[in-house]
């Protein structure tokens, strides 16, 4: 029997409980590192993208490099930073999973490891979030969130002043600790301030950007001009951080690596596990480190592979960490340019927002390789958004979401975007990268499908996935303390509507 209170695969793995004792030089001789993670972004000016200007972010993979396969495992906040911090896939996570869980006191974050083996860790804007936090555990290091930001470009990013807060741990890092810090920019997170792309100079009639799902409408690409401002205002303040590990003197010493922890929160993007929704911009850095900085790199990575490479280069074995098992594979031979059998990876989703009846979740399990994805929808009676009654709360709230749900409702983005899925999907991600033409009852396309799934399916009862091996339902029973929200939820949004028709 399955119990939830046991980790899924304890019995196969186990790692020895061992600290290492680092030595002064040691520890003089490993590198600082510093991981920068966005909130809600998919895009940077490096990946061709020309709506927004990112020079900082670029500058890393220009200097290093750029990630063109790189994915999170699941697109929301809670579960993906979960996965950076613990190197396992979140159907390894137990309820960790799924959104706003509880963290479990038996997992180790990666930065409580580096934090326990000589290195100073901070962080600053958003660490591992939301969910509840385990009792006097610091799992991205120490908070720096005391400066506030004197004069904000919109009335919406958030207070934090994130530079000055990295300048404030810089000063109080003791001079024989190399540092891990956390740069958690809450921006490109919603809301936005409505029309500020236009207004701080932004152009409507010259954007280009247009997924097949949304309409290209004005209201759409304001929201879209908005969401650019934030990815900017994310990058300004990167290139003050880089500034300021420059003037420490610490830049040629650093590990860089910059990301977002999953896509932009919009219609179809954030929460989904499509190709565009899971696949992250991510550029890595580290002076005298990566062979033939200015690379792309082609070849499949996720999120899993993050606290492996930190533990490596931080000197800290997998086996003495005291961590739980790793899935992910230290990303040290992308910078040594030897990358071997990295042809793959899986992503997918469980519960995010509380948006169905008796806390159901939308179980999905896909695999990437080559040209294509498959997705299996374990349960395509479901909403994937959340019913028409929660108002489809698993997507973010914003003006594209509304003008699709008010205005196109008999045009095929609504379905798009909020319809019932099959049970298999299947989509050539080269000739149909926004995942619209369904390849799965395409007669010529079945073996890929049949060989996709057998490998999909075979690879998740591996790593003893709740969810193929006959226990899912335990996703779905996590925290049944939060059943009652979905009730709340439905409530008001019906007393809005009420209140929006009178
Ligand atoms: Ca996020």
């Amino acid at each position: 029997m399955f119990s939830p209170t046991a980790w899924p695969g304890k019995v196969v793995f186990s790692c020895t409980v061992c600290l290492v004792v680092v030595s002064t030089s040691l520890a003089n001789d490993r590198p600082n590192i510093l991981f920068v993670v966005a909130d809600d972004m998919s895009h940077a000016s490096i990946y061709g993208d020309q709506f927004l200007h990112t020079p900082n972010f670029d500058s890393i993979a220009r200097e290093g490099l750029r990630f063109n396969r790189m994915y999170t495992p699941s697109s929301k906040c809670a579960p993906s930073r979960a996965v950076m911090l613990t190197g396992r896939n979140p159907w390894q996570l137990g309820c960790m999973a799924n959104h706003k869980p509880v963290w479990r006191a038996s997992v180790k974050s990666v930065v409580e490891v580096l934090s326990n083996n000589g290195y100073f860790a901070g962080f600053t804007g958003k660490g591992w979030d939301p969910g509840i936090h385990p009792k006097d555990r610091l799992l991205t290091g120490i908070e720096y969130n005391r400066l506030l930001v004197q004069d904000p470009p919109t009335s919406r990013v958030a207070k934090y002043d994130y530079a000055a807060n990295f300048n404030e741990f810089l000063s109080d890092r003791p001079d024989d600790q190399p540092f891990f810090f956390w740069y958690g920019c809450k921006e490109p997170h919603r809301g936005y301030e409505f029309k500020s792309g236009v207004r701080t100079g932004k152009d409507l009639a010259s954007l280009t950007f247009a997924p097949k799902f949304w309409p290209h409408v004005d209201v759409v690409k304001h929201d879209v001009l908005d969401y650019a401002v934030e990815v900017e205002y994310f990058d300004q303040h990167l290139g003050q951080i880089l500034e300021h590990l420059k003037n420490a003197g610490e830049l040629g010493n650093t590990l860089i690596i910059a990301t977002s922890d999953n896509s932009m929160p919009f219609p179809r993007f954030k929460g989904h596990p499509h190709e565009y929704s899971t696949r992250v911009p991510f550029v890595a850095k580290w002076p005298g480190h990566i062979k033939k900085p200015g690379r792309e790199c082609n070849d499949f990575a996720s999120f899993i592979d993050l606290a492996p490479t930190f533990l490596e280069v931080a000197n800290i074995g997998c086996d003495s960490s005291g961590m739980l098992p790793m899935q992910g594979k230290s990303l040290t031979d992308f910078f040594s340019d030897a990358v071997r059998g990295r042809d793959h990876v899986l992503t997918g989703r469980e519960r995010n927002d509380m948006c169905r009846p008796n806390g159901w979740g939308y179980p999905v399990r896909c695999i990437h390789r080559g040209d294509f994805v498959y997705l299996h929808n374990f349960a395509p009676d479901r909403w994937p958004c959340g019913t028409v009654e929660s108002s489809y709360r698993d997507t973010d709230g914003g003006p594209t979401k509304t003008e699709i749900m008010r205005r196109q409702r008999e045009t095929p983005f609504y379905e798009l975007c909020f319809g019932k899925r099959p049970q298999h999907e299947l989509y050539n991600v080269v000739k149909d990268p926004w995942c619209v033409d369904n390849l799965a009852s395409d007669k010529p396309h079945a073996a890929t499908l049949n060989q996709l799934k057998t490998e999909l399916f075979e690879k998740l009862a591996a790593q003893n996935d709740p969810r193929v091996n006959g226990n899912g339902l335990f996703f779905d029973e996590c925290r049944p303390e939060r059943q009652q929200e979905y009730a709340e939820l439905v409530r008001q949004v019906k007393m809005k509507k009420t209140k929006t028709k009178k």
